[in-house]
């Protein structure tokens, strides 16, 4: 993000001048200094309502695009897609994953908490779920937007990561995709040039968590979910063909909570197996094959059963949301990664010595 230039905060009523972006005065030929005299010009006043303007390179809500591409190339980051429908549960996973690191519950998850440069986004997601009643017609967290200014939407969460020995300060950041549903849709349906350059991150993901709502997908009427699921996994191995090794996938399904009276889920060892799920299977009429393909063609596979809000958060705790986590990381870190690059500082910048000469021949 670039700096403003120092005569940024001028505001001036003249549409001719140009001096506030660092041009000319208009009135250049009235007044010896316009910046002191010229009465056009104003200073901005800001008022104290309005939000601070974020000079800082970094805003502390989701990172666009640009400034996850640029932590990729900075730091051995781990990039992991988080795709799913409309509704599927993404932004409540990823935020009750971090209440779950941030409040030090680890479990098997084998890193602990360190740092979020979008602390305010999780913030605020974490306000929104801390409000919840628990009344299934509630929403937990606002449905991801495609933000106001499309041309950079902002939709990645950054947690900074240290492993589990105290002793052990390497830091690792940790980028999850939160995307709206609609450009998952619009990615696995209509593939078209923009919804392709919008996923283009896609083929630099080191894993992917795939989200299917529980309850519509292993319901009787869940042929649309198994339809949108079995797509978005065929949609991932194809967008990864030539990535090597060939990233992991951790199926969720999402919201088990709400189907858990009618629907044990097999023993951990057995959930990516069909069979362990009985006469359930039979409804992934589509996305059992899918994973089966995707199995063969080399990614590995696993099935996780995840509540993130089985009920309001000062009532109990989530069930199983560090699991995909930890295994997407378990294969996210064991790739070859490059040695960080350095940020140069340019070359012949002025020291203080030139500094004091350029002041004193300016002075002079
Ligand atoms: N009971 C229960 N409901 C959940 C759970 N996770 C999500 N939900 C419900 O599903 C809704 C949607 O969850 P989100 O996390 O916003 O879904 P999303 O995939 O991010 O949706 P988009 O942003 O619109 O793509 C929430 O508002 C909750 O009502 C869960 O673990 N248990
Ligand atoms: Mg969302």
């Amino acid at each position: 993000m670039p700096l403003p230039s120092p005569v940024r905060p001028l505001r001036c009523g003249n549409p001719d001048c140009t001096l506030p972006e660092g041009g000319r005065c208009a009135r250049l030929a009235e007044f010896a200094e316009p910046l002191a005299d010229c009465p056009d010009l104003a200073r901005e006043v800001k008022s104290t309502s309005e939000a601070p303007s974020t000079t800082a390179p970094w805003s502390g809500r989701h990172l666009d695009p640009t400034e996850a591409d640029r932590l990729l190339w900075r730091t051995p980051a781990r990039l992991v897609g988080v795709l799913g429908p409309y509704n599927a549960g993404k932004t409540c996973l990823m935020t009750s994953f971090f209440l779950q690191l941030a409040n030090g519950q680890r479990g098997t998850f084998p890193y602990r908490f360190a740092s979020s440069l979008t602390l305010h986004g999780f913030r605020e997601l974490m306000d929104q779920a801390g409000r919840w009643t628990g009344k299934e017609e509630e929403g937990i967290v606002p449905h991801t937007t495609v933000g106001a200014d499309t041309s950079k939407p902002r939709h990645f969460l950054h947690v900074g990561l240290r492993p589990k020995d105290a002793l052990d300060d390497r830091h690792i950041d940790l980028l999850l995709s939160d995307l709206p549903g609609e450009w998952v849709k619009g990615w696995t349906e209509y593939v078209d040039t923009t919804a392709t350059e919008r996923m283009n991150f896609i083929r630099r993901c080191d894993a992917f968590i795939l989200l299917a709502d529980a309850g519509a997908l292993l319901a009787r009427e869940g042929k649309a979910t198994d339809d949108e699921t079995s797509i978005l996994i065929r949609r991932v191995l194809e967008s990864t063909q030539d990535v090597n090794p060939r990233p992991p996938l951790a199926l969720v399904l999402s919201k088990f909570d709400r189907i858990i009276q009618s629907v044990e889920p097999p023993p951990p060892e057995k959930r990516a197996e069909r069979d362990a799920w009985g006469a359930r299977a039979t409804r992934l009429r589509l996305t059992w094959p899918a994973l089966e393909d995707a199995r063969r063609a080399g990614l590995p596979i696993e099935v996780f059963p995840v509540s993130a809000f089985p009920c309001a958060l000062n009532q109990g705790q989530p069930i199983g949301v560090l699991d995909p986590f930890t295994y997407v990381m378990k294969h996210a870190d064991s790739r070859e990664r490059w040695s960080p690059l350095e940020v140069p500082i340019p070359e012949g910048v002025r020291g203080f010595a030139t500094l004091r000469r350029w002041r004193d021949e300016h002075a002079a």
